[in-house]
């Protein structure tokens, strides 16, 4: 059976030449700090995103975690989106293990937080309040519809956070997707931050591993909070070897992936029942409802979809959301329309 997973792009697997990589891989003991190939990871990453120096982490929510644990002290309170993955998706890692407050702004249509909200979001200096110390946004704003934010909000939203002694902070697990869909340089979006993670194990096909970069003295410490939480690998250099071809390799062909979402939302608009949202897809997410008069609900739908090679995942009551990558062809689109005509039929 051959499945198209469009369940995220969580799922892509290794490519071929990863493999290779992987298993030729020279290693060290990254705790020691003597893996090689770690070392060339961290300094690539680091230069990609033009930040001073850069720490491979197992994921994108150990990686956002050390960011919160480095920028905030307990009862310090961050800015972030209510529909951000730090809120909604990362188990209270904020609270739960750095006791700080999260302060969640209304995500507009766009994904961004209106500047005016975070202006007025932050606290004057009053015993009875928390401290704001952080602004936080995410880029591409996932659970808004996969959308980039363009260069010009995140610029404005650092000058805000200097203009108030605040650290900034950017979810950009999908950056290079961004990036790839507003036609700039990964540097660009991330230069008014103190920090950013992003991810290797989405798009970018590697089988763990995320960057989480800033200044040295960021990185410096972000290395000893990681062995705190229990996150340093030693012959890491083994999944250093993949994420090198992602930042290589698979940072330059995520475009293809936005493309081949456009086909697949231009194939379901017109199929009775499915209510694509205004614009979708605006980088390689599909999100859609299902309308009210149909029979079945998300998760039927889901399992139903599977009957047909399909897999797929569900966001909220009656929503859905499709992810292209790179495992996901032109036949593995047209395979998902078919099948999606023959279910809503
Ligand atoms: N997102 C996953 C799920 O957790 C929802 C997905 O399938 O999209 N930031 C953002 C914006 C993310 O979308 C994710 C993962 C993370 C952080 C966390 O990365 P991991 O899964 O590596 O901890």
């Amino acid at each position: 059976m051959s499945y198209v997973d469009l369940r995220s792009d969580t799922v892509t697997k290794p490519t071929p030449e990863m493999r290779e990589a992987m298993a030729e891989a020279e290693v060290g003991d990254d705790v020691y700090g003597d893996d090689p190939t770690v070392n060339r990871l961290e300094a690539l990453a680091a230069d990609m995103v033009g930040k001073e120096a850069s720490i491979f982490v197992p994921s994108g929510t150990m990686g956002n975690l050390l960011a919160l644990l480095i920028h905030c002290q307990r009862g310090d309170e961050a800015i972030v989106g209510e529909r951000s993955h730090i809120y909604l998706n990362e188990a209270g890692g904020m609270s739960a293990l750095g006791g700080i407050h999260p302060r969640p702004l209304r995500n507009q249509k766009d994904g961004t937080l209106a500047l005016e909200e975070i202006r007025n979001a932050i606290r004057p200096e009053d015993v009875h309040q928390p401290i704001t110390r952080l602004i936080c946004i995410e880029n591409t704003q996932n659970n808004c519809g996969g959308m980039a934010l363009p260069v010009e909000y995140t610029r404005q939203v650092g000058e805000i956070a200097r203009a108030n002694n605040l650290r900034f902070h950017i979810d950009g697990a999908r950056i290079f997707n961004a990036a790839a869909v507003l036609g700039v340089d990964v540097k660009d979006l991330v230069s008014s931050a103190d920090s950013v993670m992003f991810c290797l194990s989405k798009g970018l096909a590697s089988p763990a591993g995320s960057m989480l970069a800033g200044a040295k003295v960021f990185v410096a410490r972000a290395r000893h909070l990681r062995k705190m939480l229990g996150g340093g690998m030693r012959q890491a250099g083994i999944l250093a070897a993949a994420g090198i071809i992602s930042l290589e390799k698979m940072s330059k062909r995520v475009g293809e992936d936005h493309i081949h979402a456009k086909k697949l939302a231009d194939g379901l608009r017109n199929i009775p029942g499915i209510l694509l949202d205004e614009g979708t897809p605006f980088t390689n997410m599909v999100y859609f409802n299902i309308a009210d008069n149909v029979s079945f609900d998300e998760k039927q739908l889901c399992e139903t979809m599977s009957n047909y090679e399909i897999l797929i995942d569900w966001a909220g009551a009656r929503r859905i959301r499709l992810v292209t990558h790179y495992a996901i062809d032109d036949a593995g689109i047209d395979k998902t329309i078919q099948a999606f005509t023959k279910v809503f039929r």
